[in-house]
């Protein structure tokens, strides 16, 4: 679990608490609304919610730069909605319809967008820690100060994919931060079930790359570490190992007989841990807005899903003959 800590008066603005705040709502408020959306079989397969875990994502785009990368496993709704993909054509996506970011054809766990740097939506556990060194490759051998954000979880982290990626990234000083998004379960399998080594991110210390655990629950905490991260691999001294603590309420996905953990645990963590209300707090306390601000927002927040969501189902299905295109890559002679 988390580390349980006081909030520290944050020096921070207004302003900035405000994004957060927004930014975390949003991604809350869309899953609620794609898990409705699933409960109705509008959407199909596979659906992994990320609620519980928005601060991650959250600051660290806020610690990212214009044209910075980002790869994620399934479980990518929320790093989308960070990056600035439109919330319709995400929507869109689940439910299989021609607007969405894969045409309909991709789902949940499939989708990319090369304007924000996205890469995917990656359903093999691991699969897209290698990728992201690829892609911090490629910005090393173009000569460019870009950093790629690789997030994996914690039972990812015990694939032997990860650790010939570790080799190969600080062999070549690549510039991505290893993000492992710990929550604490691997589907049913809790960490100390899996592993005798709970401190993830020293195991990077074995290749020589350097790491800290983060409190994935307080968003400031995580932009504060990630903007050492980024800053470690701008200088060009390879990559960074980001292990930030934090926990989801919801199943794995959208089946889950939830009998690894219980109700008690994760009630507690909602009632003391959670990463919006502890922001809200900061904004309430702090007097920098106003309960009925905060309201303003979520109104503001819940048009926008529910604009997607009516999208979502007013977009076409794909045609029939969408089935053949973008299946193998065009031949260009
Ligand atoms: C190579 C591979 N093995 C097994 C699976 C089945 N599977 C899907 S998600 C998952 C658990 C991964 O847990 P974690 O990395 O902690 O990520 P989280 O779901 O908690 O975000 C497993 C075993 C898979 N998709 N790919
Ligand atoms: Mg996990």
């Amino acid at each position: 679990m988390p580390p349980k800590k006081a909030a520290a008066k944050p020096n921070v603005s207004a302003e900035e608490l405000l994004g957060h705040y927004r930014e975390m709502l949003l991604i809350r408020r869309f899953e609620e609304k794609a898990g409705q959306l699933y409960g109705m079989g509008l959407i199909g397969g596979f659906c992994h919610l990320y609620i519980g875990q928005e601060a991650v994502v959250v600051g660290l785009e806020a610690a990212a730069d214009e044209g910075d990368k980002r790869v994620t496993s399934y479980r990518d709704h929320g790093h989308m909605l960070a990056c600035g993909m439109d919330p319709k054509g995400i929507m869109a996506e689940l439910t299989g319809r021609e607007g969405g970011f894969s045409k309909g054809k991709g789902g949940s766990m499939h989708m990319f967008s090369k304007e924000k740097h996205f890469y995917g939506g990656h359903g093999i556990v691991g699969a897209q820690v290698p990728l992201g060194a690829g892609l911090a490759f490629s910005d090393k051998y173009k000569g460019n100060d870009r950093v790629t954000f690789t997030y994996f979880g914690d039972g990812a982290a015990n694939q032997g994919q990860v650790y010939e990626t570790y080799n190969m990234a600080q062999l070549w000083d690549l510039p991505v931060v290893f993000v492992i998004e710990n929550n604490g379960y691997a589907m049913g399998t809790s960490v100390v079930r899996s592993t005798k080594s709970p401190s993830l991110w020293e195991r990077g210390a074995a290749y020589g790359i350097k790491g800290e655990e983060v409190d994935g629950m307080n968003v400031l905490a995580v932009k504060e570490a990630g903007e050492r991260a980024v800053a470690h691999c701008r200088a060009g001294k390879g990559p960074y190992i980001l292990e930030v603590k934090t926990y989801r309420y919801r199943g794995h996905s959208m089946s889950d007989p939830a009998k690894y953990r219980t109700r008690d645990e994760v009630q507690k963590m909602r009632d003391e841990r959670d990463p919006i209300e502890q922001v809200r707090d900061m904004l309430l306390t702090g007097k920098h807005a106003t309960e009925d601000d905060l309201k303003a927002i979520d109104k503001e927040i819940k048009a926008i899903v529910n604009d997607a969501a009516e999208f979502s189902k007013e977009s076409p299905e794909p045609a029939l003959e969408e089935l053949w295109t973008d299946i193998y890559a065009e031949e260009h002679v």
